[in-house]
């Protein structure tokens, strides 16, 4: 009995795990085991032996069974221990500085863009993406015979065969989104749109997607001297420059009449832009007089207001006033050009806070 006893406690105690303790129980105090076993012996036994061998076996029994409970617990709660130490976690470090994630350069430029134009009293609007060709062409002085049409590398979506409706397209310009502002706020008005567009054109210098600001403003005595004022304020407070030079060429846009591109001067020593001096002049923007038909088109008399538009490319800006080579790689979700070039989320750009820094 002290042998049985000796054996067991001392397997018990070297025990390495759960599934050890198990096996040991099984080979001790299981149904088939070799106490139990010993037990079945006593009916073999005379009454006096019974009395001493039947108290012991139990004890022992109880003895055994008591020894695995203390070590299975003893093993749990080691593995807590073991835990607690290997997954231990200071919550009190400080969080990651910045770098998970940063503000996209063209999220950035059109912020800065649109605090710019919020202090000269234009509102932002928005729209869809998908548009008519009503908005996106017709309304715009672009009928369908218009070579502006063909031009624009225009994106159709899909009609199913018999379907002989006019499709939907994906705008080719923000346009859309000031004729939408006219029919819902009526004029006087002020708005700047910024969003992306699409034109299925890709090269060193396009890509299928891209953004665009445009800008509206109509009144009853608006003319191209406000054009000229808003624009030269635009282009001082966005490249941070005190004084700039604009250049007015005549062009041509089936929206506005006159009509002007409009370059600022520059010159690109050491392969940097510098805005405001220099031999160099760098196109950023087309402009003009909204012609009277599109007034007419967003349901106001043009007879009684007119006023000015323009329309920037919000990556080319992006691409200027940060030094960035490949308008492509705008568009890679390249995580490495994202920390390069992207901007702390937290530098909300203001024009007293400063623009960019
Ligand atoms: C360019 C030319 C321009 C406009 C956009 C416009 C919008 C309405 C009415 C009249 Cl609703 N005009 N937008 C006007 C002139 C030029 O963009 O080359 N942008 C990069």
């Amino acid at each position: 009995m002290d042998d049985l006893k000796a054996k067991y406690l001392a397997q018990i105690a070297d025990a390495a795990d759960e599934a050890a303790l198990e096996a040991i129980r099984v080979a001790a105090v299981g149904k088939k085991g070799e106490i139990s076993l010993k037990m079945r012996e006593l009916g073999r036994m005379t009454p006096e032996e019974r009395k001493v061998a039947g108290p012991a076996l139990n004890a022992l029994k109880d003895e055994i069974n008591a020894a695995l409970a203390a070590r299975k617990a003893a093993l749990a709660d080691a593995a807590l221990e073991e835990r607690l130490r290997s997954e231990w976690l200071d919550v009190t470090l400080p969080a990651r500085p910045r770098r998970q994630g940063t503000i996209h350069p063209v999220s950035q430029v059109t912020e800065e863009v649109t605090a710019i134009f919020a202090e000269m009293g234009f509102s932002v609007a928005e729209g869809p993406r998908i548009e008519t060709d009503w908005y996106n062409f017709d309304a715009l002085n672009i009928p369908g015979h218009h070579p502006a049409r063909a031009e624009m590398d225009t994106f159709y979506m899909y009609r199913a065969p018999g379907d002989d409706r006019p499709p939907h397209v994906l705008r080719t310009h923000t346009s859309p989104v000031q004729i939408r502002a006219m029919e819902a706020q009526g004029a006087p008005l002020r708005v700047i749109c910024p969003g992306g567009v699409y034109r299925a054109d890709y090269d060193q210098t396009h890509t299928p997607m891209f953004h665009q600001v445009e800008g509206l403003a109509l009144d009853r005595d608006i003319s191209m001297a406000n054009l000229k004022w808003v624009l030269e304020e635009f282009v001082k407070a966005f490249f941070e420059v005190d004084d700039v030079e604009l250049r007015f060429r005549a062009s041509h846009f089936p929206f506005t009449e006159p009509s002007a591109e409009v370059d600022i001067r520059c010159s690109w020593e050491g392969g940097t832009l510098k805005v405001g001096e220099g031999d160099d002049w760098l196109e950023i923007l087309g402009s003009g007089m909204v012609h009277p038909k599109v007034i007419a088109a967003g349901g106001i008399d043009p007879e009684v207001y007119q006023g000015f538009a323009f329309g920037i490319g919000i990556d080319r800006l992006a691409m200027l006033k940060y030094g960035i080579p490949d308008l492509r790689a705008f568009f890679d979700s390249d995580l490495r050009w994202l920390r390069h070039y992207g901007f702390a989320a937290l530098d909300v750009p203001t024009l007293r806070g400063g623009l960019s820094r």
